[in-house]
Parts: structure tokens; C-alpha cells; sequence
């Protein structure tokens, strides 16, 4: 605890972080936002503000390198504090009281902005911090990003101790060496403790992954861009409901269901990726992202609508991901997915597969959830990717004691596997029925030794 000192005044520097209250849950739709950058290109960030109800009122750029200490200029960011400070009520300035910095900043760069600008600073930790407050909606989610956010703010507080311990100019008056100290101690205790709890949390899950794959299903993964359709497209494939949201990062939960028609084949949705997502933030994430992605099979996912760099650089900040989450010989075989082909011609398509090509990627496959093309193509590869070519089966009716009836074997066919059609009438006295069917080989094994006699393979497939 902090003890008898009272809690400085860091949560407006840290963008209200942890260290108010156990449950951050300030909404920040309508406030007014300046918007500070060096890139040409703020369209993702200001989506992401956007995203929170937040209104860039103006964009304010300056070119050149960033200043180690400032990132902005000096000079420009004082302007800007004037400005600030001596705006009047019809000033286009009047109710903005947050400052956005479209870069990753440092902690001493954020604490340095702060110094001179005296409003609120979020750079784009900040900002991805309180879009994933919001959209936490499982207890494992809230931990998470609890984490993160405690993680941020650790950083600041280090640095404020660092100021006050070699004698730095203050600007938070409030923190003494041993008010920052004591929150940050607070501050690692909590962290402490959640880890704790969101390991519980992951072996939960590593068990629930272990008892599905003894089980004998099969995985695929959904991954992609924010607001690439992932979601969307669970949904489609799966028949469950999840929440499917034009705004970024609407899924931070991984949820999985079982493709219909094919029971022993589950997809998994989960968070996107975004670029740049600060390390910090996608740890904490880790655990769930990992269900999705240690898979059978993964579906990678980009938006068809896109222009085509846009797809190429969504595309490639996945594969960084990958490759930085996993060994190359333990990332799954992958399928790429133009998703929203409904929005697009016939040129635009051409031009969208292309991109994907150019990046060394398989064909892609097009589909849309709207119109509902290209589903059955997609449900079509994913079995034949995991199961091989449909196998031929023979069901013999019962002769002996302990044998069963026909209809009971396509029964279980069906729960085993995915008949590709439903066989036409069983007369289970006397007739053979044949059936093509995806199914794996162990569980048409296990099928076999079940009814000796009755189920004979009669071609199946390149899997001998
Ligand atoms: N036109 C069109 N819109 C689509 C299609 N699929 C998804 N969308 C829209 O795209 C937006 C994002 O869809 P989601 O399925 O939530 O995307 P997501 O990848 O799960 O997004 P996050 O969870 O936020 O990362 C929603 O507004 C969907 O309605 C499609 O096939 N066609
Ligand atoms: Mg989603």
C-alpha cells in the first residue's frame, strides 16, 4: 500500500490507468481530441479514436525526425500548449482535453509531453489500452488487459522515480520519492497477483485444448487483421453467435464452435492483430491468441476491401506475429481468406488476389458472409485439407450377435465425420449401403474395431 500518502496524480498522464480504482470503466465517447504526429498516414489511429467516440478536432503534423526527448519539437509542442492554454470558448480548441500522439512513445517522452502541454496524453499504447478496457467483456479478457495496463503505467511510474531520485525537474508535484515509490510498489503487487490469476486462467485453457484433442477433433484457427471478418466468419461456418462489430477489436476472447455439419471439427475465433500492437499488450493476450493459433489448420483472414497495399501490409503483420509466436515448425499449415468479396468487382478481386500472391501466399480463396459465396468452397478445402480426398465406405448389414443396423452406422458416420451426402434409403435387412464420407483415419479406425465386419473402406483416398 501506499500507506498514509495520497495517490499522486498519475492517472491523467497514464491516461487513467490502473491506479484509480480496481475498475476502470470511464467512457470517453464525446470528448474532443488534437491529434500530434509525424507520418503522413493517421487513418488506423484515428479509427481507433474514432473506434471510442473520440473526435480528432485537428491534425496537427510536423515533418522531420523525431526529438529523442519529445518526440514532437519543442518549439511545436509549446505552441501547442499555449494554444492550450489560452483558448477561449469559441475557439475550435474549446473542449478539447486530450492531447493524442500517433507514435509509441517512451515513458520519458510521454512524461515530457505531459510537462509541457498540461492535458491529457495518450500515445498509441494509451489508446489501444482504453479500447481494449472497453471491449473486455470476459473476466480472462478484463485480467488481461488489467495487466497491460498496470505494465504501462509501471513504466511511468519508473520514470517519475527515476526524476525525483536524480533531481529532475518535477512537473507532478504531488508524487514525493516515496508517493511514486509506494504506488509502485502497489502497483507490483497487483501485477503479482493478476499473473497469478491469468495463469490459472491459461491452464484452464491448455486443459480444455488437451481434453479436445484427445477427443480427436480437429482445430482451425481464425486469424487477421482487426475487423479483417473473423468473427464473421466463425459465425457463418459455425452457426453460433458472436458479436460482430464495425469497430477494431470487438472480439478480445477466443471462442470456439464446432463447424456445422461437421461436429468433430472445431473453429476458433479470437483477437486480430493490429500493427505495432506493443509487445506488452499482445502478452497479455498470449494465452488466448495461442488457442487460436495452435492449430490443425489456420485461416488467415484479410479484407478483400482494402486497397491492395493496405491487404499487403495487414497480410504481413500477421505473418510477423506468427513467425515471432511460433518456432517455424510448429505454425500450422494456413489457408488465406479475401473475406467481403461482396463489396468488390471483378477487377478489384483480380487486384485483391494478386497482393496476396506478391506476398509469397497461396491463392487465396474468396468469400463473404453477407452473400454467403464461397462457404461452401471454403467448408469444402478445410475438410479436404484435413481430412484428405472423401473415403469410400461400405456399410454391411448386421449378420452376427452385436452388430448393429445400418442406420446406427451412418449415425455415427455422422458423428465421427461429414458424409458428404446423406445416403438414400436404408433397408437394413439385406442391403449394402455405400457411402463417401470425410473421416479421418483414426477415427475410422476406432469405427472398424467398434463393428468388425461392417465398415469397409473401400478406396480411401491418398492416405492408404
Ligand atoms: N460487406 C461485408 N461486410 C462484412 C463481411 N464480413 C464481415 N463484415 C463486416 O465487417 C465488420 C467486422 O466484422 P467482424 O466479423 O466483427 O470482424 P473481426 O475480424 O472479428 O473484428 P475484430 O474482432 O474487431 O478484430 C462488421 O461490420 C461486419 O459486418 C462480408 O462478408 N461482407
Ligand atoms: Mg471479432
Amino acid at each position: 500500500m501506499a500507506g498514509a500518502e495520497p495517490v499522486p496524480d498519475v492517472p491523467l498522464l497514464a491516461g487513467s490507468g490502473g491506479l484509480i480504482s480496481d475498475d476502470v470503466t470511464l467512457s470517453h465517447a464525446g470528448r474532443r481530441a488534437v491529434l500530434l504526429t509525424r507520418d503522413a498516414d493517421t487513418a488506423e489511429f484515428e479509427a481507433l479514436a474514432a473506434t471510442l467516440g473520440i473526435e480528432v478536432v485537428e491534425v496537427l503534423r510536423q515533418s522531420g525526425s523525431p526529438d529523442p526527448r519529445t518526440h514532437m519539437g519543442r518549439g511545436r509542442l509549446e505552441s501547442v500548449g499555449d494554444e492550450l492554454a489560452s483558448r477561449r470558448g469559441d475557439h475550435p480548441w474549446a473542449d478539447v482535453d486530450l492531447v493524442l500522439v500517433h507514435a509509441t512513445l517512451l515513458p520519458r517522452q510521454l512524461v515530457n509531453i505531459h510537462d509541457v502541454l498540461t492535458v491529457e496524453v495518450w500515445d498509441r499504447v494509451r489508446l489501444l489500452l482504453e479500447l481494449f478496457t472497453k471491449h473486455a467483456a470476459s473476466v480472462e479478457a478484463r485480467t488481461q488487459v488489467r495487466i497491460a495496463r498496470l505494465a504501462a503505467d509501471r513504466l511511468v511510474l519508473r520514470e517519475l522515480v527515476r526524476r525525483v531520485t536524480t533531481g529532475e525537474r518535477l512537473g507532478y508535484g504531488a508524487g514525493g520519492r516515496h508517493g511514486w515509490r509506494g504506488v509502485l510498489e502497489t502497483v507490483n503487487r497487483e501485477i503479482t497477483s493478476l499473473r497469478r490469476r491469468q495463469r490459472r486462467h491459461a491452464s484452464a485453457r491448455r486443459e480444455r485444448r488437451r481434453q479436445r484433442a484427445k477427443s480427436g477433433a480437429l482445430t482451425v484457427g481464425l486469424a487477421g487483421y482487426t475487423n479483417a471478418g473473423k468473427s464473421s466468419l466463425f459465425a457463418a461456418l459455425s452457426g453460433k453467435q458472436v458479436l460482430v462489430d464495425d469497430r477494431l477489436f470487438s472480439t478480445l476472447e477466443t471462442t470456439v464452435g464446432r463447424m456445422q455439419a461437421s461436429p468433430r471439427l472445431l473453429l476458433v475465433d479470437t483477437i486480430g492483430f493490429i500493427d505495432q500492437l506493443p509487445s506488452d499488450l499482445l502478452d497479455a493476450f498470449s494465452a488466448t491468441l495461442m488457442e487460436s493459433l495452435e492449430c490443425d489448420l489456420l485461416l488467415l483472414l484479410a479484407d478483400a476491401s482494402d486497397s491492395p497495399p493496405e491487404i499487403r501490409r495487414r497480410l504481413e503483420t500477421c505473418q510477423r506475429e506468427l513467425a515471432e509466436r511460433m518456432d517455424i515448425d510448429e505454425r500450422p499449415a494456413y489457408l488465406v481468406v479475401l473475406t467481403k468479396v461482396d463489396l468488390l468487382d471483378d477487377a478489384a478481386r483480380a487486384r485483391a488476389r494478386e497482393s496476396v500472391l506478391e506476398l509469397g501466399m497461396p491463392e487465396a480463396l474468396l468469400a463473404s458472409t453477407v452473400t454467403g459465396e464461397g462457404l461452401d468452397e471454403l467448408r469444402q478445402v478445410i475438410l479436404n485439407r484435413l481430412h484428405g480426398a472423401p473415403r469410400q465406405l461400405r456399410l454391411h448389414p448386421p449378420t452376427e450377435e452385436g452388430d448393429v443396423p445400418v442406420a446406427a452406422l451412418i449415425a455415427e458416420l455422422y458423428e465421427r465425420g461429414l458424409p458428404t451426402e446423406h445416403p438414400e434409403q436404408v433397408n437394413d435387412g439385406v442391403e449394402v449401403v455405400e457411402v463417401e464420407c470425410w473421416i479421418d483415419a483414426a477415427s475410422l479406425g476406432r469405427m472398424q474395431r467398434a463393428h468388425p465386419r461392417q465398415v469397409e473402406s473401400v478406396y480411401d483416398g491418398e492416405q492408404g
